[in-house]
């Protein structure tokens, strides 16, 4: 296999460029958090916690080839896809329905809130992708939880089986809501699922993000090769709600989350290239205001773009069953803008 990309590791240009994207992915984050709070935007799952597993897996990845399947939480570091990611993941929480449409080149799948869904579709792609003999990868990102769901058992079976270009990044952020890893799986690890699979599975700092670029690299050189799939369990923790909608306070001790957020993988990373001398106060100053920018740029715009609140119908199915149009009429009617 080509494993030059896995010898060569992350250029300075790349290290400097993760820390960015997770910098930016945090302001993205926090900001659409507190405009959930004022009522401007809708329920959204913050990232904090998860920015240096996607960021240092797409930066190990070639976004003009290889697709992206995620959860909800990932959007906001996919920075690496273009700033249209950002622009329609704003548009999406504001109501939306084009916000998780991607245009042509931007290969990325829409937000999947039904657990584990995105995982047959990720190996669906992996499979189209080797049968057209296409240069590309399926990345499928995944919850602890989500891990517990029967597709993602099937998905990762036949993946297996047809050696099918897919990556499967698990994300272990010690919650599920607010059921412990503890009570996810008996399992010692969630990598050890791997080989009742027959495939490799690995287990990372998902707080390194150049570990995780590392473990990635391969696992794509791996894949492109034809030797097929690989399992990624990506350990970190969550450090903000589940949701706009949770209260983690209520169920996780204030003392554990203190712990974490000493290892918040924004800071450290941050740290660790300031004492490699790529990082200083002035690039942070420059990340912070470049990223509070395109937040800002993308709610604007977001929040000036009527919303007809028909729109969804549109998006559902080429063409609209008569009993959807039935529905929409209703809708229509209640927001006094049909049948007068
Ligand atoms: C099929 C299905 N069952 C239950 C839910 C409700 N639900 C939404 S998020 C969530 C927890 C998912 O946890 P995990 O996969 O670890 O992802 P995380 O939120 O930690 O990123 C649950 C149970 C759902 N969305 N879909
Ligand atoms: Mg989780």
């Amino acid at each position: 296999m080509d494993t030059s990309a896995v010898q060569r590791g992350p250029t300075d240009a790349e290290l400097v460029g993760m820390l960015q994207t997770m910098i930016a992915a945090r302001i993205y984050s926090t900001r659409c958090f507190n405009l959930q709070r004022q009522g401007r935007l809708g329920t959204m799952a913050p990232i904090d916690g998860n920015e240096a597993t996607v960021v240092g897996c797409t930066y190990a990845l070639q976004p003009e080839h290889d697709w992206i399947f995620s959860q909800y939480r990932e959007f906001y570091a996919l920075g690496r896809y273009g700033e249209e990611v950002i622009r329609r993941q704003v548009l999406y929480l504001a109501g939306h329905p084009e916000g998780s449409c991607y245009p042509a080149g931007v290969n990325v799948f829409p937000a999947q809130i039904s657990l584990a869904a995105q995982i047959p579709h990720a190996v669906g792609m992996a499979w189209g992708q080797l049968r057209q003999g296409l240069p590309g990868v399926s990345v499928a990102f995944f919850g602890d939880g989500a891990s517990s769901e029967g597709d993602f058992y099937e998905a990762a079976n036949f993946a297996a089986v047809i050696k099918a270009p897919v990556i499967f990044m698990l994300i272990n952020n010690g919650w599920a809501i607010s059921t412990p890893t503890a009570r996810q799986t008996a399992a010692a690890t969630f990598a050890d699922k791997a080989a009742a699979f027959g495939m490799p599975g690995v287990r990372v700092d998902g707080r390194d993000p150049i570990a995780v670029w590392e473990v990635v690299a391969a696992a794509r050189a791996r894949a492109v090769a034809g030797e097929g799939p690989t399992l990624v369990e990506a350990v970190t923790y969550r450090l903000g709600h589940h949701t706009t909608a949770d209260d983690p306070t209520r169920y996780i001790p204030a003392e554990d989350m203190a712990a974490a957020r000493a290892k918040d993988p924004v800071i450290t990373y941050a740290a660790q290239l300031r004492e490699l001398g790529l990082w200083d106060d002035a690039a942070q100053a420059a990340a912070e205001a470049t990223a509070q920018a395109a937040i800002d740029a993308a709610v604007d715009a977001a929040l000036a773009t009527p919303l007809a609140p028909d729109a969804f119908f549109d998006h559902v199915y080429a063409e609209t069953t008569p009993r959807m149009e039935r529905q929409r009429a209703l809708l229509l009617e209640l927001e006094g803008k049909g049948q007068s």
